[in-house]
């Protein structure tokens, strides 16, 4: 496969150590498709789409469950993200839990508050990440990405904190607020990264991400949200909206369905 040397031991045990790690040019080859793809979802946003900036300078915008919308993005899934998430998550099997485009305009402020994923999700079980793609060159100028070493060990459940008013959101009764979290700046881990470079995190490692200063560039990423086989649908209050119900039960293992496609195993 391609994208071999980026799995060696030595990757996937920085992975399981610090939560996340860096995969240059994982997708360099299909960055113009990513980028049409996009084009096509901007014109055209699903009932999930939204401006977490939409009083301010710019905009951030985010639009979900976009290969289960657009045939553009369903033709992008491609077996190599199933496969990289297996290989990092130790996983036999791999399923898209969904796909979102994260674009900060130019002269957006808006940062991405201190937040770790697993608690926004309707989700059980320890194999979940998000395979993060640049789409433009980005460092912490212009939307960069910052992640806390190992934070993807703690127990700690911490509430999802909404990215427009910065609020809290209460999904379980055993979530802290992040603003309790300890972010040793020694212990911070950030990335300059290419257009086609994949950031693979856990969805319990707390990131962040910077507004984006550019004065004419958008900062594009797109992020597939990915489960392995220990994993549960899970649904609590004030996690994040699905496009449509999915054909699972509470509480059932995650299994090829519309919704969740099987990328892997
Ligand atoms: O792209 C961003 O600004 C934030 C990304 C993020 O928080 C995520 O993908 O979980």
């Amino acid at each position: 496969m391609a994208c071999s040397a980026n799995m060696d031991d030595a990757t996937v045990d920085e992975f399981r150590t610090n939560g996340v790690v860096l995969l240059p040019r994982l997708f360099s080859e299909r960055v113009t498709d990513f980028r049409a793809a996009i084009e096509v979802a901007l014109r055209r946003p699903t009932p999930l789409a939204q401006d977490f900036a939409r009083n301010e300078h710019g905009s951030f915008y985010s639009d979900m469950y976009l290969s289960a919308w657009f045939p553009e993005f369903r033709r992008l899934l491609t077996p190599r993200t199933g496969e990289v998430a297996a290989r990092f998550l130790d996983s036999r099997t791999i399923f898209l839990f969904n796909d979102e485009i994260l674009i900060k305009s130019p002269n957006t402020d808006r940062e991405t508050p201190w937040h770790h994923d697993m608690s926004y999700w309707p989700l059980g079980g320890s194999k979940v990440c998000s395979l993060w793609i640049a789409l433009d060159s980005i460092d912490n100028r212009n939307g960069g990405m910052e992640f806390l070493r190992g934070s993807h060990r703690s127990t700690t459940n911490f509430h999802p904190r909404d990215f427009d008013t910065g609020n809290d959101r209460i999904t379980s009764s055993d979530e802290v607020s992040v603003q309790t979290a300890v972010i040793d700046p020694r212990d911070v881990i950030s990335f300059e990264v290419e257009p086609g470079d994949a950031i693979l995190f856990h969805a319990r490692t707390l990131h962040r991400a910077f507004g984006n200063r550019h004065p004419v560039s958008p900062r594009r990423a797109l992020v597939y949200r990915l489960v392995g086989d220990d994993v549960t649908y899970s649904p609590r209050r004030s996690t994040i909206p699905l496009i449509w119900a999915p054909d699972l039960a509470p509480g059932e293992l995650f299994r090829d369905c519309e919704l969740f496609p099987q990328l892997h195993g």
